[in-house]
């Protein structure tokens, strides 16, 4: 059978995403994009980008092939870009190599982009097609492609249970209910994003650091060494300021976020910490929690486009009632803990069936000994 033109493509497109796949847990808060250079049927450069501020897939690709880029065919995962940003643009990269045809996963959302490089490769006699193998390159960055089209990051909620989704006995005791397998995915997860969100509640309880651990992470420690990883910033939602510099949480020294809804008269943080005030929502018994929403907006203002939320029941449930969660991650563990016992989500106002918050499961797995299941929220 012969191979078609599409076919081409599509098999070269493959291999550029698997090369961005590689900077998945060290390019944050830029996307991962992975470049393959192919001249007479043969590979001739691969590139991806590794970090921020440092060589795009394009230039990595191109500088591997050298004088062979010449003529060569560009796959490129995201649309090469047109700005001077912290690099010089690689759409020009690409025409100085004289590639001669360049094939794009999507378009790139960053508004100093978005159909710039393209049409910078055309006008230079360039052709180029777009959207080959789109949905894959989409699922690539969707933190980096919702803060870039929507102005609001993409959140992720978490959560732990038990096959009759429980999470705690009544007397607190949670760990660990879910296996070594799951709490790795946890952490890979943690790496990938740009923030963790937690809660006073959580951080008090347990104890969490909620930092990433190289000794944690599973097969992805293989390619990823200790001194690459990123630790994401740590949003913690102590509206009440009950948090205190002794805690677990501030012996890591990476960024915290304490969220507040008044500024008081604080303890002495150490100088990795910032506060941040958020609005006050006044709730039944006349206290207040922090307004989530709000924050979720001061987040994009600081450019963290993919959120983590790894908490209790309350806060994940406020998350939900709010409709603040794109996607839902969930582990079961094959366990059964009855009816003295702490549930999933403490979501306020549910009185019918109608109100009940939608899902679309979008992929249920196995995880050692757990069910995972990774379900969009529907608004
Ligand atoms: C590409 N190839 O590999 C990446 C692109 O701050 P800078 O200079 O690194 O620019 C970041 C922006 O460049 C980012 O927001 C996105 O629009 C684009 N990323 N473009 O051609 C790449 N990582
Ligand atoms: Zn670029």
């Amino acid at each position: 059978m012969q191979t078609s033109l599409q076919q081409l493509h599509e098999h070269y497109m493959q291999r550029a995403i698997a090369l961005a796949k590689k900077g998945e847990y060290t390019t944050s808060p830029n996307p991962a994009v992975g470049c393959v250079l192919v001249k007479n049927g043969e590979i001739v450069g691969e590139g991806w980008h590794q970090k921020a501020g440092e060589g795009h897939a394009e230039v990595n690709a191109l500088k591997q092939a050298g004088e062979k880029a010449k003529d060569a065919i560009a796959y490129v995962t995201l649309e090469p870009c047109s700005h001077f940003g912290r690099t010089p643009p690689c759409a020009q990269g690409l025409i100085t190599a004289g590639v001669k045809h360049v094939v794009i996963g999507m378009q790139d959302p960053n508004p100093l982009v978005s159909g710039r490089g393209i049409a910078m490769l055309e006008e230079a006699g360039i052709t180029t097609e777009v959207a080959v193998l789109e949905p894959a390159a989409k699922n690539l960055n969707p933190g980096f492609i919702k803060l870039m089209s929507t102005g609001r990051p993409f959140v992720r909620c978490k959560m732990a249970a038990s096959l009759d989704g429980k999470t705690a006995m009544a007397n607190g005791e949670s760990k660990w209910i879910t296996g070594t397998d799951a709490r790795q995915d946890v952490q890979r997860y943690r790496a990938k994003s740009c923030a963790i969100i937690s809660g006073a509640d959580t951080v008090m309880i347990d104890d969490a650091k909620l930092n990433v651990r190289h000794s944690e992470l599973g097969f992805v420690a293989n390619d990823l060494k200790q001194d690459q990883i990123r630790q994401p910033v740590r949003v913690i939602i102590d509206s009440q300021n009950r948090l205190a510099p002794t805690l677990a949480l501030f012996n890591q020294h990476s960024p915290i976020i304490l969220v507040r809804t008044k500024l008081e008269n604080e303890q002495q943080w150490p100088h990795f910490v910032k506060q941040i005030q958020v609005n006050a929502i006044t709730i039944a018994d006349n206290s207040s929690k922090a307004d989530l929403n709000d924050l979720i907006n001061k987040l994009a203002e600081l450019g963290l486009n993919t959120l983590w939320v790894e908490s209790g029941a309350r806060l994940a449930g406020a998350f939900l009632a709010q409709g603040l969660v794109d996607e839902l991650v969930l582990y079961q563990a094959p366990k059964l803990m009855g009816e003295n016992t702490r549930g999933l989500f403490d979501i306020e106002g549910l009185a019918h069936l109608q109100d009940a918050i939608s899902l679309d499961i979008n992929d249920i797995r196995m995880i050692g000994a757990d069910i995972k299941i990774t379900a969009t929220v529907n608004k």
